[in-house]
């Protein structure tokens, strides 16, 4: 750390950003924006081919372009996370959570619960593993008792990984 700073993050940097000068050599930020949006195209050819069985990458990628503006996602741990970080974008209004270590499985769907119960009016939707899934499965009795309209996307591979 060169200067530390104290102080709340956003007027922190309200205060600092008028003594940044925009930086006349662009080729170190064009070359990320070149690798990003190379990125970008080869995620979204991982999404188009309709294979047996299908990809979890598609299932993220279609459920994310359905999501409503103000939808509430909770993701768990394991490789669904990839898929949710990688295909499911994140867009200004929506909420988007997944174990806050990111590491503790089994968090979806009582984050999803939680959720549902906190924002009654908004779409609530779990993204998660079957193993994720099975390991609190008692918290779907938890749903139904409260009749919440959850939203569970399970991607099943028969495996803990
Ligand atoms: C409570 C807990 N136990 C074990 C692990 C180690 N672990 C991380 S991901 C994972 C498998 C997750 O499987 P699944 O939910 O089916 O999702 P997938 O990885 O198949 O997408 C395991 C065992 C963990 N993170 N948390």
């Amino acid at each position: 750390m060169e200067a530390g700073l104290v102080g709340d993050s956003k007027e922190s940097l309200q205060a600092l950003l008028p003594l940044l000068h925009r930086n006349g050599k662009r080729g170190f930020l064009e070359r990320a924006q070149r690798g990003m949006r190379n990125w970008r195209e080869s995620l979204e050819r991982q999404t188009a081919p309709l294979s047996t069985p299908m990809k979890p990458q598609l299932v993220a990628a279609e459920l994310s372009k359905r999501l409503p503006a103000d939808a509430i996602v909770n993701c768990d741990s394991g490789t669904v996370a990839t898929w949710w970080a990688r295909h499911i974008l994140a867009k200004r209004g929506q909420k988007h959570t997944v174990s806050g270590t990111l590491a503790s499985m089994a968090c979806g769907l009582p984050y999803a619960i939680a959720a549902q119960i906190a924002f009654p009016d908004r779409m609530c939707v779990t993204f998660i593993g079957d193993g994720g899934f099975a390991m609190l499965l008692g918290e779907l009795a938890t749903a139904v008792r409260y009749r919440l309209p959850l939203k569970i996307v399970v991607l099943k591979n028969n495996s803990l990984e």
